[in-house]
């Protein structure tokens, strides 16, 4: 692997292997030769999301440094609470190859897994707490520096509009097979604007913000059970608070995989819910407003209808984004996703009393 020779990892590769479950990037793990066996993540960037490798790295670089900085200033363990870029032989934040990949390295945070379904509570717990202080650690990071690594990546009309396109010119002939996920999504169009108008209203103020707050993206310290250190750090960059809440319970308030075939597995686990809702809160430490606590259900619902019509669409354009292992994945990944939405909606006052009852505590 031509990318291994760019980054110096103190002593020659003893073995190099896939690493992880990600959905978008290649993730390897580097192990060193013994002894002082050391261990990296060497990644290759997707180039299917991200156009501007070096924008990503500008942006992740940047966030990665201001956090240690907050980290070291509260007495925390830096190598261990933020991630690390490891630089290049040459200086660089990443090596770009032969063909054209983009490849950064991360020494790897020891100690710590991820974790692909909230197996308790107090994990689901653990996470919440981690990305809301994730929040908490960004407030006061220069947004205007950051770039847009994946442009409109949650305006959810424009995913929707995406879907429209995808649909009409249905490039496999796969529309058939899924008309009603596709008429569920447009039925929805209205819902797609509702954060994107408040936002707009001036109601949620633009933050910068993880938006990619799925389980495995937080590292747990197998000691402790906390969230050591959030992780994927690609779209990290202006958005707003209720999506990074809001893609969590989209993914972990619930206990099917989020490729599930059987939808009668399929349903929100509102305990869970609460959980993460009161945990969440408190890793903000207050930094939300009155408004940002209100909308944060539309955030769930919002997010998950999202990806849900993001699997769609990769779906009909024959899989090109997110990364699968069957036919028919990013359908079922579609159709998980509008059975939790429809059951978010169904649950909808029940959800906001739980939000409401969080605050107040
Ligand atoms: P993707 O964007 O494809 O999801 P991630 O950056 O989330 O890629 O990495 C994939 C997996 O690799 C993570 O879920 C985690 O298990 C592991 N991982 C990533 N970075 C580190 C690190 N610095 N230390 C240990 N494990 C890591
Ligand atoms: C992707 O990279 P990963 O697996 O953490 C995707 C998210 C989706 C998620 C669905 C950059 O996340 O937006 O919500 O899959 N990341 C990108 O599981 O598109
Ligand atoms: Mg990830």
């Amino acid at each position: 692997m031509e990318a291994l020779g760019a980054f110096d990892f103190g002593a020659p590769a003893a073995d190099v292997s896939r690493f992880g479950r990600g959905h978008v990037n290649d993730t390897f793990c580097v192990r060193t030769l013994p002894p002082g066996e050391e261990r990296f993540i060497l990644q290759r960037i997707s180039s299917a999301a991200f156009k501007r490798p070096d924008q990503v790295m500008a942006n992740v670089i940047g966030v990665t440094e201001y956090l240690g900085e907050k980290i070291r200033a509260a007495g925390g363990d830096r190598s261990r609470e933020a991630l690390e870029v490891l630089r290049t032989r040459s200086g660089a934040g990443y090596y770009s190859d032969s063909r054209g990949g983009a490849w950064r390295a991360f020494p790897f945070i020891r100690n710590a897994h991820s974790f692909h379904s909230a197996r308790t509570p107090e994990l689901f717990a653990a996470s919440g707490r981690a990305f809301g202080r994730f929040q908490r650690l960004l407030d006061g990071y220069p947004a205007e520096t950051m770039y847009e690594t994946i442009p409109r990546f949650h305006d959810t009309a424009d995913r929707l509009a995406k879907l429209k396109a995808a649909a009409a010119a249905d490039p496999l002939g796969r529309a058939g097979d899924c008309a009603a996920e596709i008429a569920f999504a447009f039925e929805r169009e209205e819902d797609c604007s509702v954060a994107l108008d408040a936002r707009r209203r001036g109601e949620l103020p633009l933050r910068v913000t993880h938006n990619d707050t799925k389980l495995d993206n937080v590292l747990f310290d197998e000691r402790t059970g906390e969230g050591v250190c959030v992780i994927d750090l690609d779209t990290v960059m202006p958005g707003l608070a209720i999506n990074d809440f809001g893609d969590s319970i989209r993914f972990g308030a619930n206990h099917c995989a989020e490729d599930e075939r059987d939808q009668s597995k399929v349903r929100l686990d509102v305990e869970l819910f609460s959980v993460y809702t009161s945990a969440f809160l408190e890793g903000t430490g207050g930094i939300l407003t009155p408004a940002e606590i209100g909308y944060l259900p539309w955030g769930a619902r919002l997010m998950t209808l999202e990806c849900g019509i993001r699997f769609l669409t990769d779906y009909l354009e024959g899989d090109v984004y997110f990364h699968t292992d069957r036919p028919g994945q990013n359908l079922d990944r579609a159709r998980t996703q509008f059975t939790l939405v429809r059951d978010m909606e169904a649950r909808w006052e029940e959800l906001s009393a739980i939000v409401r009852a969080a605050a107040d505590r």
